[in-house]
């Protein structure tokens, strides 16, 4: 697939810079009055004292001009906006799926699909969990069960389609609760939580036949399947030719409907959507809309949002625009891996994601590692990322305690078309110099935890 002017092996950003925003550097003083008055969770941190922001990559991409001209022919009619359209059709053109309802971001989207599908004392397997997805699924009375292959666990084991669902756990799962307790099976793309890891097409091939045979539904969290078609080329036979619009597509087809955060793949910085082929579930998903986002043609979006959300669709899936994304992921990874900084492997999509385990082994995971190296990286240089450990995790509904979960990591976030090389270089020695002096690095204790998704808000102290 030729996706550079001249046949290098090189990458470079498929654009031109049109607009800039300034950062502000701090001194080390301030960074660490900063954490403090945010309980040493990045999350509180305010963006005025951040240098690099790789908290996400969600809703932090830049739009381009094409979606920023969009944005002025917002239709702002309160029904039927003509926004609302064009993003109907580049879903039904992009995604293939018949029916759409607009929400305000992805997790609109898994509150509405939850509500309709599961019904209480159900089971919903899924290749891994994510806590917006997994929280949903348990409020509308479900148990999510994670069915994803044992190689996702192990941030060191290299097997290519670390996202696949492993059918032996799907199958004990269908023969313990009975088919008719498992309303559909959770399906992501290219999984979040083991690190920008996709699924194979074959994958998803046998796990389609046994859910036909079993009459269970695949609802797909399409955030980053556009990241997935582009793994899925580059290493499973028979695609290294396909345009990434048709395996994506392909994906789509084998499952019967989709949640979506737009804010990731679609380039958008708000946005989401939930689609389905199958009419009941279109008219249930639409009623409620009106309940918790609003009406079924903007879903608590502006029209302008809608615009915006139709045309990143359509530029996510260019090749060179998905080279350049996975060339950047890729640059800061080899650089930390050729320091020795340990990260999952292999080097996903969207994110770096260190692994706290082995970076500071004499932290026990009680006093969150991860969360503490997080903390660590942005007194040291300003650089702004994430805990994905034991405070994500949560403590489990029926025992009370802490999940702790087998990956410990600390995500480096890349927004879309935000940064450049140069900022990567500057990321990847502020991550080696922390290495250098890990020893040094001392666990937290939490202080303030809140009920629900306690990461976002939870307070901590160092010990
Ligand atoms: C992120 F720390 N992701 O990665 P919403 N599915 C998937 C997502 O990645 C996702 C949503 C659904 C975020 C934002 C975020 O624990 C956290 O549009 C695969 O954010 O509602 C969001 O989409 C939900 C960060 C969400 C978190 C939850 O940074």
């Amino acid at each position: 697939m030729n996706t550079t002017q001249h046949e290098h092996h090189s990458w470079a950003e498929p654009y031109k810079i049109k607009m800039v925003e300034l950062l502000r550097m701090t001194t080390r003083e301030e960074r660490l009055a900063a954490i403090r008055e945010a309980g040493y969770n990045t999350f509180l941190t305010r963006s005025r004292d951040v240098y690099i922001d790789l908290l996400t990559d969600s809703g932090t991409s830049a739009m381009s001009d094409r979606q920023w001209a969009g944005m002025m022919r917002g239709d702002e009619a309160y029904s039927g906006s003509e926004n609302f359209y064009h993003l109907e059709s580049a879903v039904r053109e992009y995604y293939g799926y018949r029916h759409v309802v607009p929400t305000h971001q992805g997790r609109g989207a898994e509150n509405l699909m939850s509500k309709i599908l599961i019904r209480e004392g159900d089971y919903v397997p899924g290749n891994m969990y994510f806590t917006t997805t997994r929280l949903h699924q348990e409020m509308a009375g479900g148990t999510f069960v994670d069915v994803i292959v044992d190689e996702a666990h192990d941030p060191q084991d290299r097997f290519p389609f670390k996202g696949n669902v492993d059918l032996d756990k799907l199958d004990e799962l269908v023969r313990e609760v009975g088919a008719d307790r498992v309303p559909y099976i959770s399906l992501e793309g290219n999984v979040n939580m083991a690190g920008g890891q996709p699924f194979s097409m074959a994958n998803l091939r046998l796990l389609r036949g046994y859910c036909d045979k079993h009459g269970i539904p695949i609802i797909l969290d399409a955030t980053r399947t556009v990241e997935n078609s582009w793994f899925i080329r580059e290493r499973e036979d028979g695609y290294s030719s396909t345009p990434l619009r048709a395996i994506l597509r392909e994906i789509c087809d084998m499952t019967d409907g989709c949640t979506m955060s737009a804010k990731k793949d679609a380039l958008v910085n708000i946005g989401g959507f939930f689609a389905c082929n199958d009419g009941d579930v279109f008219l249930k998903a639409k009623n409620l809309a009106v309940v918790y986002e609003g009406l079924h043609t903007y879903g608590g979006l502006a029209g302008r949002d809608m615009e915006a959300m139709a045309q990143g669709i359509r530029e996510s899936v260019t090749e060179e625009h998905m080279a350049a994304r996975i060339g950047q992921v890729r640059y800061l990874g080899r650089k930390l891996e050729a320091a020795g900084v340990p990260i999952v492997e292999p080097i996903g999509s969207h994110a770096i994601f260190i692994d706290a385990r082995r970076f500071l082994p004499h932290i026990d995971q009680e006093q969150y590692p991860a969360q503490s190296l997080a903390a660590e990286l942005f007194i040291e240089s300003g650089i702004r990322s994430m805990e994905r450990g034991n405070v994500s995790a949560g403590r489990d509904p029926v025992t009370g305690r802490n999940r702790q979960p087998k990956l410990e990591l600390v995500r480096l976030t890349i927004p879309r078309r935000v940064y450049t090389q140069a900022h990567m270089d500057v990321v990847a020695e502020a991550v080696i110099d922390l290495y250098r002096r890990r020893e040094e690095i001392r666990g937290l204790k939490m202080v303030y935890e809140p009920e629900y998704l306690r990461f976002f808000q939870a307070r901590f102290e160092p010990l």
